[in-house]
C-alpha cells in the first residue's frame, strides 16, 4: 500500500486530494497546526481513515520528525499561507511560510536520505502577475505582483533545483484558480456565492467586492487534485500547467451567481474600494495542452456549472439542509 504526507490536509485542496488517495488505496497521513480551536471542518467526513500528525512549516524538526513518522511515498506541498490580499499585510510571514516553508521541507527529505520521495509543489498562476504572453504556459516568464506571487516564485524554482541539484522526483503544479463549496469565504467565488445565499435567504441586503473587471481561468478544485496525483505517477519528472483554457470577468461570475438564485446583481452589488489591491493581476488563462497531452487530463466541471454548484451548497449550508449530491447530478 502506497503512503501519502500531505501538507496543508485542512485547506480546501487538502481535502479533495485526501479523498481522492484514499479511493486510490493509499493510506494518507496530513500535516496539522495546533490551534486553540480546530480547523478540521473539511476533513471532519475523513477522520478515522486519515492520519493526522502535529507540525508547521515554519518549524523544521517538527517537518523532519513528520516525514520520519508517516515514511511517505509521495509528500504533496500544498501548505501556505494562499490568501493575497494579506500577503500584503504579513509579507515577511508569507514569505516563511510559502516560500520558505517549501524548502524545509524539500531539506527534510534530502536530510533523512529519503531522496527516493516522490515531491508535488502546488506553484500558481498567480506568478504570472503582469502577463508577458496569452495564454500562460510553462514557459511563460513570470512576473509576479504580489508578495504572495513572488514567495510562489521561490517554492517553484527551489522545487526545480532540487530536482536538478539532487536528481530527485520533484514536480510542480502550476495551477490557475480552483474553486468549490469548501473554498475560504475571502476568495472572490465564495465570496459572492455565500453572498448570494445570504441575500436570498434575507440574511443580507448588500454584497461590497473590489474590482470587478479582473478576469481569472477558475476550474474545480476536485478535477485540479487529480492533476496533482497524474504528475507523480509519471516515469520523469515534470512541470506543468493546470487551467480549463477559459477566462471569465468578476462581473461574470457575479453576474451568474446572483442569476442562479434569481436575483439580480445590479440592486445588491456594491463597490468597496477596500477590496481593491495595490497591484492587481489583470488577466490569466491558462493553456493546459501539456497537461492534456502527457497526463491524458482535462477539467470536467464547467464553470457555470461550478458557480451553479458553490450558490446551491452555500443557500443549503445556510439553511440547515444536506449539502446537494453533486455527482448525481453530474456537476
Ligand atoms: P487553503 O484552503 O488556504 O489551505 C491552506 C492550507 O495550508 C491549510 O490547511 C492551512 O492550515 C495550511 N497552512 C498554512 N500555513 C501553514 C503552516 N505554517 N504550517 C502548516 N500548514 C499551514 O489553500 P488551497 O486553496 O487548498 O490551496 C492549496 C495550495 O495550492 C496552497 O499552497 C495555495 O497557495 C496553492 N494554490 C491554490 C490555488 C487555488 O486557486 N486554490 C491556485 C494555485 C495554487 P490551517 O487550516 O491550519 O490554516
Ligand atoms: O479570489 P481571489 O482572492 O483569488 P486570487 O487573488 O486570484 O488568488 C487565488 O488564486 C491564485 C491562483 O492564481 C492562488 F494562487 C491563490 O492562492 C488564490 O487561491 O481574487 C480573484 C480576483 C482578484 O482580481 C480580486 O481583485 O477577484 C478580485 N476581487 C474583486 N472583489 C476580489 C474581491 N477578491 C476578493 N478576495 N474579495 C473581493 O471582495
Amino acid at each position: 500500500m502506497k503512503r501519502a504526507l500531505i501538507t496543508g490536509v485542512t485547506g480546501q485542496d487538502g481535502s479533495y486530494l485526501a479523498e481522492l488517495l484514499l479511493e486510490k488505496g493509499y493510506e494518507v497521513h496530513g500535516v496539522v497546526r495546533r490551534a486553540s480551536t480546530e480547523t478540521f471542518e473539511r476533513i471532519n467526513h475523513l477522520s478515522g481513515k486519515i492520519h493526522l500528525h502535529q507540525a508547521d512549516l515554519l518549524d523544521q524538526l517538527s517537518i523532519i520528525d513528520v516525514i520520519k513518522e508517516s515514511n511517505p511515498d509521495e509528500v504533496y506541498n500544498l501548505a501556505a499561507q494562499s490568501f493575497v490580499p494579506t500577503s500584503w499585510k504579513q509579507p515577511v510571514l508569507t514569505a516563511e511560510f510559502t516560500a520558505t516553508g517549501v524548502t524545509r521541507v524539500l531539506e527534510a527529505i534530502r536530510l533523512l536520505g529519503k531522496e527516493r520521495i516522490r515531491f508535488y509543489q502546488a506553484s500558481s498562476s498567480e506568478m504570472f502577475g503582469k502577463v508577458q504572453e496569452v495564454p500562460q504556459t510553462e514557459s511563460t516568464p513570470l512576473y509576479p505582483r504580489s508578495p504572495y506571487g513572488v514567495a510562489k516564485v521561490y517554492g517553484h524554482w527551489i522545487t526545480i533545483n532540487y530536482r536538478e541539484s539532487y536528481n530527485m522526483y520533484c514536480c510542480s503544479g502550476i495551477l490557475f484558480n480552483h474553486e468549490s463549496e469548501r473554498r475560504g469565504r475571502e476568495f472572490v467565488t465564495r465570496k459572492v456565492t455565500d453572498g448570494v445565499a445570504r441575500i436570498k435567504l434575507g440574511m443580507a441586503k448588500e454584497l461590497r467586492l473590489g474590482n470587478l473587471d479582473s478576469k481569472r481561468d477558475w476550474g474545480f478544485a476536485g478535477d485540479y487534485v487529480r492533476a496533482m496525483w497524474l504528475m507523480l505517477q509519471q516515469d520523469t519528472p515534470d512541470d506543468y500547467v493546470i487551467a480549463t483554457g477559459e477566462t471569465h470577468t468578476v462581473k461574470r461570475l457575479v453576474e451568474l451567481a446572483f442569476a442562479a438564485a434569481g436575483l439580480n446583481w445590479e440592486n445588491h452589488v456594491v463597490i468597496d474600494p477596500a477590496f481593491v489591491r495595490p497591484a492587481e493581476v489583470d488577466l490569466l488563462i491558462g493553456d493546459p495542452a501539456k497537461a492534456k497531452a502527457k497526463l491524458g487530463w482535462k477539467p470536467e466541471v464547467t464553470f457555470e456549472q461550478l458557480v451553479e454548484r458553490m450558490v446551491k451548497a452555500d443557500l443549503a449550508r445556510l439553511q440547515g439542509q444536506p449539502l446537494p449530491d453533486f455527482k448525481a447530478r453530474g456537476i
